[in-house]
């Protein structure tokens, strides 16, 4: 039969396992996101928002092959306008993927002509994440990005 001493370390041994299971639990799932820099710094997104206005600016360059630039950060849940030049001489998309959903359909994107420049709007997913940035023309070539939602 068990002292009460011994009951109550054993307890205390239970309440430790599921604390450090739950932790393992959360590092093993959102919180690595965060970590995008190697420093354990969360880094500010990218573009402006205007004062009264809620939606999110960011200017995106289509050179040929790679995007300008190639890793941005918006905040999750918010609703972002790209503003995306042709600077290249070939005709470039700008599709965003979400590597959760169907990859056949893209959550944002458009098609644009050299020198030409358009507003691409996105809803950002409340999730963190990676979503994924693709030219279906020159993706083979390395004209890919990442867009990370924290
Ligand atoms: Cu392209």
């Amino acid at each position: 039969m068990k002292t009460k001493k011994e009951l109550k370390y054993g307890g205390l041994l239970m309440l430790a396992l599921v604390a450090i299971l739950a932790v393992s639990l959360v590092l093993s799932t959102g919180v690595m996101a965060y970590f995008i820099d190697g420093d354990g710094e969360i880094l500010p997104p990218q573009g402006e928002v205007e004062n009264g206005e809620e939606i999110r600016e960011v200017e995106v360059e289509l050179n040929d092959h790679e995007f300008a630039p190639n890793e941005i950060i918006v905040d999750a849940g918010e609703e972002v306008n790209f503003i995306v030049e042709n600077s290249g001489s070939n005709f470039h998309t700008f599709t965003v993927y979400n590597p959760d959903e169907d990859q056949e359909y893209a959550l944002a994107g458009a098609g644009i002509k050299p020198g030409d420049e358009e507003v691409v709007t996105a809803e950002i997913p409340e999730e963190n994440q990676e979503l994924l940035l693709v030219c279906y023309f020159h993706e083979e070539e390395g004209m890919v990005g990442t867009i990370t939602v924290q």
